[in-house]
């Protein structure tokens, strides 16, 4: 299957660990699209050799080629929440993975598309999440 991944990178690059490990773990069998989200060394501030308006092209590209989005949304991001938005608006499966210390935006848990919102508490648990959740996809 071929797999969106969302996660924050304006927004903040806290969870970049967690991403990157789920990203491998989910390109076991499937192909994630947007590996780059668990790149440690993306430099956030630094110059880009896409704009930013090549950047959305590419990524509304890869959305839309997508099987499902996978969106880790325990860092608030807005680039994370246009997204949730997009998949819905093109009715693009979606997957939420959110961490149990924070609530997640009313927004998303209130739209009544985002049926399937999981809350982990540690990596091995989100993983376990992913395994059982996403054949269910395909
Ligand atoms: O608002 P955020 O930056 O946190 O939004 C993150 C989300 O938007 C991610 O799920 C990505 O799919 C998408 N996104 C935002 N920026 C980029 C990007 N490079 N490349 C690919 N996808 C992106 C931005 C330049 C980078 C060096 C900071």
């Amino acid at each position: 299957m071929k797999i969106y991944f969302s996660g924050s990178i304006r927004g903040g690059r806290e969870n970049v660990e967690i991403y990157r490990e789920l990203i491998e773990y989910l390109n076991q069998n499937n192909e994630v699209l947007t590996k780059h989200i668990g790149d440690k060394d993306l430099s956030v501030d630094g110059q880009t050799e896409l704009s930013d308006a090549e950047i959305r092209k590419r990524d509304i590209d890869w959305m839309k080629e997508a099987d499902l989005v996978i969106a880790e949304t325990s860092n608030p991001s807005l680039g994370v929440g246009y997204e949730l938005a997009y998949a819905e608006k093109i009715n693009k499966p979606v997957l939420i993975l959110h961490n149990k210390r924070t609530k997640l935006s009313a927004m998303i848990n209130g739209t009544e598309y985002f049926k399937d919102i999981n809350y982990y508490s540690s990596i091995e648990e989100a993983r376990h999440i992913l395994g059982e959740k996403v054949q269910n996809y395909l």
